[in-house]
């Protein structure tokens, strides 16, 4: 039987935290390699709860926490941002002990936000020194959105990307099926986590929508549903392993609607209701109905996040055509109506997109917190391939300028502001508590 070491490698950045955090996909590839009769081991530097870890590591109720840090040398392109740069996950010197020490025939490196590819390095320089010869392959989102720069610079001997993993069984030398539609059916592989405090899920892969920002058409499928049997039974499994906390990292989770209607009432019904789910991917207000929010409500979707990105009119059209104002107040008026509280949900928005402005910001923050949504700033980053990033030079070569903390879009003279929004969001959000 050939002996197939998986690795997820460390977050190089200047904040991270374990935001329901699981490699899903490369979990998929570890079920179907085991049912193809490989042996598989499996390190994932990300997993708080390593039985290496000797430090006392806390949970939130949620499942979510802190990862420890170990800081290292800021490279170069940061030094004029004043924050410290770290490592997160697995203290390096529990990472080699983690290792088997077996015969390894194989190695597969996983790699998700782009920018932390200095984690996929560190990864692969350590693993060609343990297991010289092996051949060690490359895939996840890194190496399909930076192909040219991972085949260039990440020492791996095979890089692979989302759309070609069929080459993957080629490498292997053994037929396993990676198609998209087999990956979404396949059961999450969860045997390597000790106790976990939450898991990962998706009921569908690809996205309607054609975002100018998202890289999601460049990654994945057009959009499908996994087979309903396969779903209730994935849920059970994990349920009746323990864990009570789901994370969805469905791009249109709500898109389907009779799909999500029929899959919340079956979790009610079928599974349990001592269970709660997470959205850190926002929902589509368009498709958040009375309905829908009644059952998001019964199932306990806790904070429910929606998407609005901005609230000036022409952005909408142009930007990505998912979500009006308008929509936005209804799905919120659904979700009043079925029990959430102001303060019980959250809406995201865009800062630092090019070509908008601050004011605009402000005005989004205002809108939200006027209709009791905490609001919540996530920061643009330009990502290969996508409109968005057409005018941001550089990026290709120097995937560290991808990282949202970088804050491309903004000149210097606007810094002030964005972090007087920053903190009036705070204030906000905080008042929304006290009401
Ligand atoms: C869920 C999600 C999140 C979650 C969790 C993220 C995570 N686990 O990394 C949350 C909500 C926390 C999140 C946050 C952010 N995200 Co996000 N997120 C996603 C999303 C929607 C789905 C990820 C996923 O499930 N992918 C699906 C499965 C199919 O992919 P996968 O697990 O990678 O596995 C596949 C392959 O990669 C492959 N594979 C995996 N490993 C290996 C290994 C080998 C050897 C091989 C051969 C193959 C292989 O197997 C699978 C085949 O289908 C993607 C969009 C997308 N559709 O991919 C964006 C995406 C990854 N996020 C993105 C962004 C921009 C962000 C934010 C920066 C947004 C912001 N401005 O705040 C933050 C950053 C957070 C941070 N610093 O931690 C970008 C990527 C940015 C980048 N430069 O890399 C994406 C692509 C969306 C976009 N806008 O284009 N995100």
């Amino acid at each position: 039987m050939k002996k197939i070491l998986l690795v997820n490698p460390w977050i190089y950045d200047f904040a991270a935290y374990d935001l329901w955090l699981k490699p899903w996909g490369f979990l998929k590839i570890s079920s179907i390699l085991k049912k193809a009769g490989f042996n598989v081991y499996y390190v994932d530097t990300l997993d708080r709860h390593h039985p290496l870890i000797k430090e006392k590591i806390k949970d939130r109720s949620d499942g979510t926490g802190k990862y420890l840090i170990e800081e290292i040398k800021q490279p170069d392109v940061f030094k004029n941002i004043p924050r410290k740069y770290k490592r997160y996950g697995l203290p390096i010197k529990y990472f080699k002990k983690a290792l088997p020490p077996e015969d390894i025939d194989f190695i597969l490196v996983s790699s998700s936000m782009t920018y932390w590819y200095q984690g996929v390095f560190q990864a692969i320089k350590t693993l060609k020194r343990v297991y010289q010869g092996v051949p060690v392959i490359l895939g996840g989102t890194y190496a399909s959105l930076c192909y040219n720069h991972a085949v260039e610079e990440s020492g791996a001997d095979y890089v692979v990307k989302n759309k070609e993993l069929y080459k993957l069984s080629l490498i292997l030398g053994k037929e396993c099926d990676f198609s998209f539609s087999n990956i979404l059916n396949e059961l999450i592989d969860y045997e390597c986590y000790h106790n976990p405090a939450y898991t990962v899920l998706r009921i569908s892969l690809g996205c309607p929508f054609n975002c100018l920002y998202c890289a999601q058409k460049l990654l994945g499928p057009g959009f499908m549903l996994k087979e309903k049997k396969s779903a209730l039974k994935e849920i059970k499994l994990l349920y009746q392993k323990g864990i009570r906390n789901f994370a969805f990292y469905d791009d249109a989770l709500l898109f389907n609607q009779d799909y999500i209607s029929w899959y919340l009432e079956a979790i009610v019904k079928e599974v349990g209701q001592d269970m709660n789910f997470y959205t850190p991917n926002g929902l589509h207000a368009k498709f958040l109905s009375r309905e829908i929010a009644k059952l998001m409500k019964k199932v306990n979707f806790v904070n429910p996040i929606l998407s609005l990105e901005t609230v000036n009119k022409g952005k909408e059209k142009l930007w990505h055509q998912k979500v009006t104002g308008e929509q936005l107040q209804k799905a919120i008026s659904n979700l009043k109506e079925a029990g959430y509280k102001k303060g019980e949900y959250s809406v995201y928005l865009m800062l630092g997109a090019p070509g908008s402005n601050i004011e605009e910001v402000k005005e989004g923050v205002d809108f939200v917190h006027s209709l009791g949504g905490k609001i919540s700033l996530s920061e643009f980053s330009p990502i290969p391939g996508t409109k968005m990033a057409e005018n941001f030079n550089g990026i290709d070569e120097e995937p560290l300028l991808q990282n949202n903390s970088f804050f491309p879009s903004f000149a210097l003279s606007e810094w002030k502001d964005i972090r007087s929004v920053k903190e009036k969001a705070v204030c906000l959000n905080a008042s929304l508590r006290q009401k």
